[in-house]
């Protein structure tokens, strides 16, 4: 199964066929997911043309400012995984409330988190950006447990992966047996096995954080970011800055080139310090791809993989990178260096 020319339809079949799973439905479902980010991609590539850059006035519930393309990406991935039928309930940045389908979708095995549109700041400028999405098993059928479905850990997650609208449109996901990426190629409209079997360098020479942002951080990540920027040949430092401000587009460079990237607890005093990235739609399915690359994802005290939600939009402080960037990053925030 090696090799380009093997669309993403047939690299899931194939996978799944390995393992097992006949039923098809995962392959559906992914591929279902895909296609909506096929749609996002060129609603994103027209939208200077079409009148949808720009904010649309209003602020969502984490209390930032909405863009037209973060509703549009939103209707289109909610359309998708309605008409799926293969989804109960969802959980968008972009939508207050986690929306349940109720009785047309009883039957209906998954649930998904998703991010429709991630690094929205970047929209207007012609910038990358992305779409993140989870997917995890319900607990059981029935509304009582739509609460437990939702929160269940990141070790819970069967798939979980992005797509980068950058030069060229790519598809990154993890079923927890690796990590492999696609391109899209427009000719044909299919995404095609570019990236096979992702790995992530063990360290990398590069770290990524909002640095503007140095006098809300704690005195550990201070520590931890004037080390790696201190000169020391024998440990490859200084590390340069590279900081797009896209999460998909900060860890698709970091899986490739090995890396760290760092959206540490920020606080001003009045507010006990937070991370910014939400943990079921940006930290945790990043966090999956990055394990299964390789690579580490931490909060800083915890693996963010076995974090315990309690909030649809729960906020985390997010380390992940290549493993040994992770582990000394980790070691700052322990106080052991
Ligand atoms: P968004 O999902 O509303 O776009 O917010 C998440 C984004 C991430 O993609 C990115 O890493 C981070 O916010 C950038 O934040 P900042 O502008 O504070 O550096
Ligand atoms: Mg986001």
């Amino acid at each position: 199964m090696s090799g380009k020319g093997v669309t993403l339809p047939r690299h899931l079949l194939q996978t799944q066929r390995a393992q097992g799973e006949a039923s098809g439905e995962f392959t559906a479902l992914l591929t279902q997911i895909s296609l909506a980010c096929k749609v996002i991609a060129r609603e994103i590539g027209r939208a200077a043309l079409a009148g949808t850059l720009g904010a649309t006035g209003t602020v969502n519930v984490q209390g930032e400012q909405v863009k037209k393309l973060d509703l549009l990406a939103n209707g289109i991935m909610v359309d998708a995984l309605e008409e799926s039928g293969l989804v109960c309930t969802l959980v968008s940045e972009e939508m207050d409330e986690p929306l349940h389908f109720g009785k047309a979708c009883e039957r209906a095995k998954y649930v998904v988190c998703f991010d429709p549109v991630d690094g929205s700041s970047n929209i207007d400028i012609n910038g990358v950006v992305g779409t993140i999405f989870s997917i995890r098993r319900r607990t059981g059928q029935g509304p009582e447990h739509v609460a437990a479905d939702l929160l269940q850990r990141g070790t819970a997650q069967v798939a979980a992966g992005y797509a980068m609208y950058g030069p060229s449109t790519v598809f990154v996901y993890t079923g927890g047996d690796g990590v492999n990426g696609f391109t899209l190629d427009p000719t044909i409209g299919e995404f095609l096995l570019s990236h096979e079997g992702i790995r992530i360098p063990g360290r990398g020479k590069t770290y990524s954080v909002n640095e503007g942002h140095v006098h809300r951080w704690d005195p550990q990540t201070r520590r931890l970011v004037e080390h790696l920027r201190t000169a020391d040949r024998a440990t490859g430092r200084p590390y340069s800055l590279r900081y797009v401000g896209s999460l998909v587009a900060d860890l698709h460079r970091t899986l490739l080139e090995g890396a760290i990237y760092l959206y540490p607890a920020e606080g001003d005093g009045a507010k006990p310090p937070a991370g910014k990235l939400r943990l079921l739609y940006e930290a945790a399915p990043l966090g999956f791809v990055a394990e299964q690359a390789g690579g580490r994802a931490s909060t800083g005290a915890e693996r963010i993989l076995e974090v315990q939600p309690t909030s649809p939009h729960q906020r985390v402080p997010l380390l992940i990178g290549s493993p040994e960037d992770v582990a000394l990053a980790e070691e700052f925030h322990q106080g052991k260096r």
